[in-house]
């Protein structure tokens, strides 16, 4: 188990209402499956790339999206901003996933939509990602947000802007964190990953983030 300063066991915590980090969610076991899975699902056709924004700017994680394809800033079926092919179907195994870690945040009787996004993101070497909510989805169903590999600084804001009052928290392998109801349209951001942090036997360098949402298209 990851332990907090290698004595006490992390707790779940409620970071803003509406928004849970939940420690060690997944089990190694699980991680490692999750992992092999992103590797197949990351191959072309629609596979992962570079995301450029409007602005001329480039995103340091690295992406690749199933079920819709997110671009900048908007849905579709096709990477319209990578290799234009079909984006792959949700796997049902992620779709159950965002069901159950929403019931394991708010409590096993809440219902939400069907999961049919998921967004991948690899961190390498000193990437990072900006503050930014996510708004692209017709759905306030919660974000789900599952952390694989190397840790790193998970910036949670509010509403209103990009800067504080914000919490970071330190988001390990197998960590999930929900944000939905008065969180759901929280800014957030990744400013640093700890390179070489990722447990030894998952296998992954860098770090993987799965991010569930409900597309409500
Ligand atoms: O990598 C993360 O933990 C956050 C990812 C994120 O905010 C996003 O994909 O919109």
């Amino acid at each position: 188990m990851n332990v907090e300063g290698g004595l006490f066991p992390r707790e779940r915590r409620e970071i803003a209402p509406g928004a849970l980090h939940v420690p060690d969610w997944l089990d190694p076991a699980e991680q490692r499956r999750l992992v092999t899975a992103c590797r197949a699902w990351a191959r072309p056709p629609a596979g992962l790339r570079t995301v450029r924004t409007p602005g001329g700017g480039e995103m340091t994680a690295r992406q690749f999206c199933l079920g819709w394809h997110w671009y900048p800033y908007g849905y579709a079926r096709t990477a319209v901003d990578g290799d234009g092919q079909p984006v792959k179907p949700m796997p049902p195994e992620l779709a159950e996933l965002g069901r159950r870690a929403v019931a394991a945040a708010y409590g096993p009787a809440t219902v939400t939509e069907p999961y049919d996004i998921a967004l991948i993101n690899h961190y390498g070497g000193g990437a990072r990602m900006g503050m930014h909510q996510d708004r692209d989805e017709q759905s306030s169903a919660p974000v789900v947000s599952l952390s694989l590999g190397d840790t790193c600084a998970f910036r949670f804001g509010n509403t209103e802007t990009r800067t504080k009052p914000y919490t970071d928290v330190e988001l390990r392998s197998g960590d999930l964190f929900v944000f939905g109801g008065p969180a759901r349209f929280a800014y957030h951001g990744v400013p640093r990953t700890e390179e070489g942090t990722a447990p030894p036997d998952l296998g992954l360098s860098g770090r993987l983030n799965i991010t569930l949402r409900v597309s409500g298209l």
